[in-house]
């Protein structure tokens, strides 16, 4: 029998790390279970990026001087780090952005408006989150591309039978798919979209927001063109997200934002780009949140990728079964072993906003809405859903105070 060997995290010594949970909210220990939205940041992370303003700050690849210089060894250095977090080749394969969504928009605009025209196909995901949904919808209808999903069944499924039918349709140019829906918590084949992609001729995108912080990623192996990530859910700063791709691709594709730092050469008549990543990093930087992000990185590090999946396993091992009993509860997505530490339910006859407003008067904060999942809402036959989502310092307990607190919803409304 294969015995791991990787540490077991102690997510109540972890706790300590995060100043926010020093605080009681409404005369309760706070119980944070919407890191889907947003991960609370160790005092590592902050720090750092304090410590970065008060000795380090300036503005970068610009000054000859010893603190600019300093300043722009950060920053690249942050690149490096995110750059061996998922295994990419080179750094210039790693692109800095300002979250997930602006990745996603960058490959949608700088790769989508070169190469998409009528008779193609861009397919995303049913469960697909707006960002890798909406730019594609929208480059495909102005470029007059058609636009497809590969559905999901009522149970948030992906229908991955489908896929042939979807082929038939057209050129099959692009397909987006998210590595871990945000709604539903599925991981998803990405291994097998990815080479059905490849088969049809098609770039893959893989939004990788909901599990590059919970899970070990090596964009290597798997192989797709492009995949992104956001800072701020994984422990890191808001204002800086990453995007993996290709060089190849990134070499041949076309500027998006424009403006300082990602030129060469500018002439009246005629302007060139900057190497790789700079040709797609214009304007000032994100400079200390990608400092935040190396931090952050860093500190995910140290503890393993490994042990966080294990331990959200765990975490879902002991919520689901208790979920799963409560009466009156709809609990969405796949069973534990092809999901990621969240899950979002329904309690009958009571709005998703107002099992969130009980759940918070008991100091649980969880989300509630459409998670900008509208598609796959529609299909689930929900305007929304109550989200709850886990990560390295959720304890046991505030499922317990979860699951009380559906409870408590449910008599007050019934
Ligand atoms: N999901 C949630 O509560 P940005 O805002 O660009 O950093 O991340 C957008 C995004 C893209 N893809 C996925 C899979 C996501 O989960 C998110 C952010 C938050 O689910 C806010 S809607």
């Amino acid at each position: 029998m294969a015995v791991s060997t990787t540490p077991k995290l102690d997510a109540r010594k972890l706790r300590e790390d995060f100043p926010i949970f020093e605080q009681r909210t409404h005369n309760h220990p706070l119980a944070y279970l919407d890191t889907a939205a947003s991960a609370q940041k160790p005092r590592a992370v902050l720090e750092a990026m304090t410590r970065f303003y008060e000795t380090s700050y300036a503005n970068i690849h610009r000054g000859v001087y010893d603190l600019g210089e300093r300043a722009t060894e950060a920053y690249e250095g942050a690149r490096e780090k995110a750059r061996a977090f998922v295994n990419a080749e080179s750094t210039r394969e790693v692109v800095f952005t300002h979250n997930v969504t602006a990745a996603l928009n960058l490959i949608a605009y700088g790769w989508g408006f070169d190469n998409l025209g009528p008779g193609d196909l861009v397919v995303v995901t049913e469960m697909e989150h707006h960002s890798n949904f909406v730019p594609w919808q929208y480059v495909a209808g102005r470029t007059g591309a058609e636009f497809a999903v590969v559905p999901v069944d009522e149970n948030g499924k992906l229908q991955l039978d489908e896929l042939e039918a979807i082929a038939a349709r057209g050129n099959v140019k692009v397909l987006g798919c998210a590595h871990v829906s945000n709604s539903l918590g599925s991981v998803n084949p990405v291994e097998r979209l990815i080479a059905w992609g490849h088969d049809q001729g098609a770039i893959v995108v893989v939004d990788g927001a909901q599990a590059v912080p919970h899970r070990a990623v090596d964009v290597q192996a798997l192989g797709a063109d492009f995949y992104a990530f956001t800072g701020h859910k994984m422990c890191g700063p808001t204002g800086i997200g990453v995007l993996w791709g290709r060089a190849e691709h990134l070499e041949a594709m076309s500027p998006f934002e424009l403006g300082g730092h990602m030129i060469r050469k500018v002439t009246v008549g005629r302007t060139t780009w900057n190497e790789l990543p700079h040709k797609f990093e214009a304007g000032t930087a994100p400079i200390a949140e990608a400092v935040g992000l190396g931090a952050a990185i860093d500190y995910l590090g140290g503890i393993g990728l490994e042990a966080v999946e294990r331990y959200e396993r765990e975490l879902l091992d002991y919520a689901l079964p208790k979920l799963e009993a409560l009466e009156g509860i709809r609990v969405f997505g796949p069973p534990a072993d092809r999901r990621a530490g969240i899950v979002s339910f329904e309690v009958e006859g009571v709005h998703p906003h107002d099992v969130a407003q009980i759940l918070d008067w008991e100091g649980v904060a969880v989300r509630a809405g459409h998670h900008c999942n509208q598609p796959l809402m529609a299909k689930l036959g929900v305007p929304a859903t109550t989200r709850a989502s886990f990560y390295l310092y959720t304890v046991p307990e505030e499922i317990d105070r979860l699951v009380a607190g559906i409870e408590k919803a449910r008599k007050v409304f019934s």
